[in-house]
């Protein structure tokens, strides 16, 4: 599809998703002022485009992998945002009952294989997955999303080989927000555009604006289709910039408040409003109707999960371990053999 064939409604619809997140995210920075939450949150405020944009090209049998910056890709997949709450609060009806927090939310049933703590760790799983789609002969496709910082681990570069050599239907996203927590890119990274980097595996690769979520829609469903139909794996880089801390609670003193200024007037939700108002004349109270629509939707979910219940003490370790390696364990420690461990 190309950007004059979208419709105003398509783009109203990834409006309302980016305007859901943003308002899920602003929720989740007051729980964590109230001292609710249970773990570091790492919001995703002003990268919502490329998570909308990619997400609306994906069918429900499609596969994503995520970040430790991960609510917007679980909410643009379809997550239910009460039980995301929950897991951010440790309750027992949070994704993981309350013991996993921010960092780990996962719904394999919609395609969502998990938020991830560690820096690149979900780019090797989305091989794993693409690999098995592959063996299964569907026409699914996996998406994994990650940051510029995790582009410099090795993780990523040998995930790249093993999807290239295989020609893996997996699209490889990378958010460049232009940190890796305080370090700018340009000291991090040795190559001036990341997708530079498809070239030393041989796949194509490209950059996009991040912040355009009609341009992301319009540029990755292309991509999409092409994965779809045998092309192999892709590296696509979308240019954006986190317009909060890393995380919450971060002093944020390695960049200057001018550069967050001359980003925050490129803003996705702003400026997806303004093209639909400009280029679509789409009303103004329209657009203001979603947003107290989400914001009471994502107040409904929050204020539910904030009365669920907490797992109870006797019950804190279960789920955390394999039943079978307790038993493991208790074999080891009366082993008469000393070489065991
Ligand atoms: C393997 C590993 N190394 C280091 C960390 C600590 N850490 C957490 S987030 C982060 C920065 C990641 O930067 P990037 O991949 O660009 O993602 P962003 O935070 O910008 O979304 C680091 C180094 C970690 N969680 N895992």
């Amino acid at each position: 599809m190309n950007k004059s064939d979208i419709t105003s409604e398509q783009i109203l619809d990834m409006y309302q998703i980016m305007v859901r997140i943003r308002e899920f995210e602003n929720q989740a920075i007051e729980l964590a002022k109230m001292n609710l939450t249970r773990a570091a949150i790492h919001t995703y405020n002003g990268e919502e485009a490329i998570a909308t944009g990619v997400c609306a090209c994906l069918k429900e049998n499609d596969y994503i992998t995520s970040t430790h910056r991960g609510h917007g890709h679980c909410i643009a997949k379809g997550a239910d945002m009460r039980k995301m709450y929950a897991e951010l609060m440790g309750r027992e009806t949070g994704y993981c009952k309350g013991r996993g927090g921010s960092m780990h939310i996962a719904d394999v049933k919609i395609g969502i294989l998990g938020a991830n703590g560690i820096v690149a760790g979900g780019i090797p799983i989305s091989v794993g997955a693409a690999f098995a789609i592959k063996l299964q002969k569907t026409d699914s496709i996996v998406v994994s999303f990650f940051g510029d910082g995790a582009s410099n681990e090795g993780a990523f570069h040998e995930a790249l080989n093993m999807a290239a050599v295989k020609r893996l239907p997996v699209a490889f996203v990378c958010e460049n927000n232009h940190y890796g927590i305080s370090m700018n890119v340009s000291q991090s990274t040795s190559v001036e555009r990341i997708s530079d980097r498809a070239k030393a595996y041989g796949i194509k690769g490209l950059t996009i604006d991040g912040n355009d979520v009609v341009e992301v829609y319009t540029s990755f469903g292309k991509i999409a289709e092409e994965i779809r139909n045998g092309s192999g794996p892709v590296l696509i880089e979308m240019e954006t910039y986190r317009l909060s801390g890393h995380y919450f609670g971060d002093n944020e003193n390695y960049r200057s408040k001018d550069e967050v200024a001359s980003w925050r007037a490129k803003d996705p939700i702003q400026n997806c409003r303004e093209q639909l108002i400009n280029q679509y004349r789409c009303p103004t109270e329209l657009l203001d109707n979603i947003i107290k629509e989400e914001r009471a939707h994502v107040m409904e979910a929050c204020e539910t999960a904030k009365s669920d219940p907490e797992p109870s003490p006797a019950e804190l370790s279960k789920d955390l371990y394999d039943p079978d390696f307790k038993k493991i364990e208790w074999r080891v420690r009366t082993s008469n053999s000393s070489s065991v461990l």
